[in-house]
């Protein structure tokens, strides 16, 4: 039996921030940081937490009904207590003339409820987070028509996050099934999810989805806008994509994939490419320009776009859509000529106080890494970097999330804020729930890992704590404090079953300094040869061995012999 990790909350003032306390045998505890909310029940959705802190600010109003219905025949179609095709609730806008950004609050020197409660969560001064949010070096997004969510913050000098994308099954999942992978993905430690739904039920997915999120939630609106036209790229029209994105804001997504940097000009640099366009929103996009040899439509619109955004603190993820999707094709002169035209968006957004992250690659040589945080944090003024992966090597599909994660952690440790899963499915098919629990658990070590590389203040207590665990044999703790206690729990009864093994001194390959294989020896020769020694005997062999140790003088490293 696993000690149970056990949630908790941290009082400051009146707020109150989650923390997974882990109870150890030696009756130390550990606190790891988590996100309070998986287990709702689907229909009721979360708590609206951030209501309060919202109305407080007094620059909303609410308003009932859909927005963009309002715009398209003047009155609100939904109203409370309809069917529950719709979820019922109030929406809100900000007050005429306010900006509600948490930008704009920061920038204005106020340190927001969001602020002081992502400080309370990465063991910081909330003034730390003011600042980095005021000079876009890092985000919180939070949409105001998403209180169920707990802040949590994007930038280099905070913990390196992590993003799982769900949704992406079209038709087949049921709703409930929708909201199980969410909860899915955040109990093992998704920092934010993107629904990448497509499909008939759509925005009512997205809808469960939002109210039952207790992490933001990102999409990629030019998927809805595309099916709107039905799927075909060169009948898309600003108009259409505009709608969408209001459709998506007034619901609370809380950032959207915007690909405003695939300018017509750039398509062709990407002909002689091994891979040519791989993002979906990219391709989308350069297949419009090329139909009507036009200027993208996101990049025309974009001052529109941030009026948008800025009314419900919506955040921008520029989305990469020339990323190379082969190590061939990296650091390459569409890459590089888009990541010019981010840079320029990410300071045209900033004019209006809206918060912004670049998105980034996809597929580099480990050599290559460097050199796209490095232009990216230099061109984007900081902006935080979001990337997917980005795998090290193209060999091996099947095992991409790993060589996604050696990029990823690679990328982290130079400045990325966030990084996207990227599954063991990817390229070959669309991950289950088991591929989600694999993908984060895989991106969260090696966020982890980047983070200590980093020298990300408390980031090694955690290692350290396991560590002693491991040293000590606290053969519970070690299992608890890991990222997935369940596996680890797993693997040792598969050779050490037995109770008594939980405490033992050994496991079934070497302690420090302690070969097992000699002591199990040792226990054998005592008991006779018996392969099947019970606990007890095993624990009784130990206290033996325990004993000469110590006559010995208890000394593991032994001086040098002359
Ligand atoms: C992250 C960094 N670069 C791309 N991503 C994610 O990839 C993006 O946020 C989205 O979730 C996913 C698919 O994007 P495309 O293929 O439409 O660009
Ligand atoms: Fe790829």
């Amino acid at each position: 039996m696993t000690v149970h990790p056990a949630h908790t909350r941290l009082e400051l003032g009146d707020l109150k921030v989650p923390v997974t306390r882990v109870a150890l045998t030696n009756g130390e505890t550990f606190d790891r940081y988590c996100t309070e909310g998986p287990g709702s029940q689907p229909e009721q959705g979360l708590p609206p937490r951030r209501d309060e802190w919202i109305e407080e600010r007094g620059d909303t109003e609410a308003y009932e009904g859909r927005r963009t219905e309002l715009l398209d025949n003047g009155k609100a179609a939904v109203r409370r207590g309809a069917a529950r095709q719709e979820w019922q609730g109030e929406r809100r806008l900000p007050r005429k003339g306010e900006n509600i950004t948490q930008m704009h609050y920061a920038r204005k020197g106020i340190i927001t409820k969001e602020m002081a409660y992502v400080a309370v969560r990465e063991s910081c001064d909330p003034e730390l987070v003011r600042e980095e949010v005021a000079a876009g070096r890092a985000i919180i997004p939070n949409n105001v028509n998403h209180p169920e969510s707990e802040p949590m913050i994007i930038g280099k000098r905070f913990l390196v996050k992590i993003n799982a994308n769900i949704g992406n099954s079209a038709v087949t999942s049921s709703i409930a099934e929708e909201v199980d992978k969410l909860t899915h993905a955040i109990t093992w430690g998704a920092d934010t999810v993107m629904d990448l739904s497509t499909g008939d039920d759509i925005h009512t997915t997205r809808e469960w989805i939002l109210r039952n999120s207790p992490v933001p939630i990102g999409t990629v609106p030019i998927y809805q806008a595309l099916e709107k036209v039905n799927g075909e790229a060169d009948k898309l029209t600003w108009e259409v994509f505009r709608d969408t994105v209001i459709e998506q804001a007034e619901q609370g997504v809380d950032y959207m994939t915007i690909h405003a940097g695939v300018l017509l000009r750039y398509v062709p640099l990407t002909a002689n490419r091994v891979t040519g366009i791989v993002s979906r929103g990219g391709s989308i996009m350069a297949g419009w320009c090329l139909a009507h040899h036009q200027e993208n439509f996101l990049y025309t619109h974009y001052d529109e776009l941030c009026e948008i955004f800025k009314q419900y603190d919506v955040a921008f993820s520029l989305g990469d859509g020339l990323r190379p999707g082969s190590t061939a094709d990296a650091n390459d002169e569409a890459q590089l000529s888009e990541l010019r035209t981010l840079a320029e968006l990410t300071t045209r957004a900033w004019e209006h106080d809206v918060q912004v992250m670049v998105e980034g690659p996809g597929h580099v040589p480990l050599n290559l890494v460097k050199e796209n945080v490095d232009l990216q944090q230099e061109w984007c003024h900081g902006a935080p970097f979001y990337t997917l992966g980005p795998l090290a090597t193209d060999i091996a599909p099947g095992y991409d999330h790993i060589t996604s994660a050696i990029g990823a952690a690679t990328i982290a440790m130079h400045g990325t804020a966030m990084l996207c899963y990227v599954t063991p499915k990817e390229h070959l098919g669309l991950p289950d729930k088991d591929d989600v629990k694999t993908g984060v658990i895989t991106y969260k070590l090696a966020a982890h890992a980047a983070d200590i590389a980093k020298g990300h203040p408390g980031a090694r207590d955690h290692d350290d704590a396991l560590s002693r665990a491991r040293f000590e044999f606290r053969w519970r703790d070690q299992f608890a404090l890991s990222l997935d206690p369940v596996t680890a729990e797993a693997f040792h009864d598969e050779t050490l079953p037995a109770e008594g093994a939980k405490t033992a001194h050994f496991c079934s390959m070497c302690g420090p300094k302690f070969c097992s294989m000699k002591i199990s020896q040792d226990v054998r020769d005592r008991f006779g040869g018996n392969d099947g020694a019970s606990p007890e005997e095993v624990e009784a062999g130990m206290m033996e061995k325990s004993k000469e140790f110590a006559a010995a003088g208890g000394r593991v490293y032994l001086p040098l012999a002359d």
